[in-house]
């Protein structure tokens, strides 16, 4: 009989993996689902390393610009401070959240997507009074893990927001558990997030969810320093997302 179950159990694997096979498209990101045809933002399945797929969000919109058209795929969002992001090395490896709201894609994700075709970055940012900004690299990469996730970033293109990466460019990513930075401070321990830290950061998008001004100069929320030139005004909502090259 168990062995029964176990072969019932191995067919329907088998059939499963079967059905993904013959359904044929495994996008790699949410440029190639946009260009199948999907213009509706949301939730799907794409395969950043082959077969294994991965839930992100896709903001499919356009507002005509060129860096604006569709199929953007969300690394990191931030927007009503509901998922702890003083996380672990493992979990910033691997990923963690809620695609529907707070979540970071993972570094690994990002590493297979980022080392096999160039990538531009935009950052979209909210503050608590309703503006907006934004900026955009028109080159964004992250490097394999024996090298510490590398961050290459460049070709800032303001949108209102100012450039707070490419001071960051070049650097390993830095958590608690882990740190790769240039600081004789644990950087992540010390702005309770976790990044590309240098020395330590002009932008800290991981870090604490604020809910706008902080009292004291302490420096650990979500900051896009170069937008509000203080260290203490986290945004409302922070989205980092990529997408190819055109
Ligand atoms: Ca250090």
């Amino acid at each position: 009989m168990a062995m029964k179950v176990f072969a019932v159990a191995l067919l329907s694997v088998f059939m499963g993996f079967m059905v993904s096979i013959s359904d044929g498209f495994q996008p790699v990101d949410c440029s190639e689902l946009y260009k199948s045809g999907e213009t509706v933002s949301g939730i799907y399945s794409i395969y950043p390393a082959g077969d294994v797929p991965v839930w992100v969000y896709c903001e499919m919109i356009s507002d005509g610009k060129d860096e604006d058209n569709g199929g953007w795929t969300v690394i990191q969002r931030r927007m009503d401070g509901s998922v702890n992001f003083y996380r672990a090395w493992n979990l910033y490896k691997r990923g963690f959240g809620n695609v529907q709201g707070e979540y970071w894609l993972g570094l690994e994700n990002m590493y297979q997507l980022t080392s096999n075709r160039k990538y531009m970055l935009r950052v979209d940012l909210e503050d608590f009074n309703g503006r907006k900004g934004y900026a955009v690299y028109s080159s964004f990469s992250v490097g394999p893990e024996a090298d510490g996730y590398k961050l290459q970033v460049s070709g800032f293109k303001d949108g209102g927001a100012g450039d707070s990466l490419s001071y960051h460019n070049g650097q390993k990513f830095s958590t608690f558990d882990k740190d790769q930075d240039n600081d004789k401070r644990n950087c992540a321990k010390q702005f309770l997030g976790a990044f590309w830290y240098y020395n330590c950061y002009n932008a800290n998008p991981n870090g604490v969810y604020l809910g706008g001004e902080y009292s004291t100069d302490i420096a650990i929320g979500n900051v896009w320093y170069t937008w509000k030139s203080n260290w203490n005004i986290g945004m409302k909502s922070i989205t980092m997302k990529i997408k190819p090259v055109p």
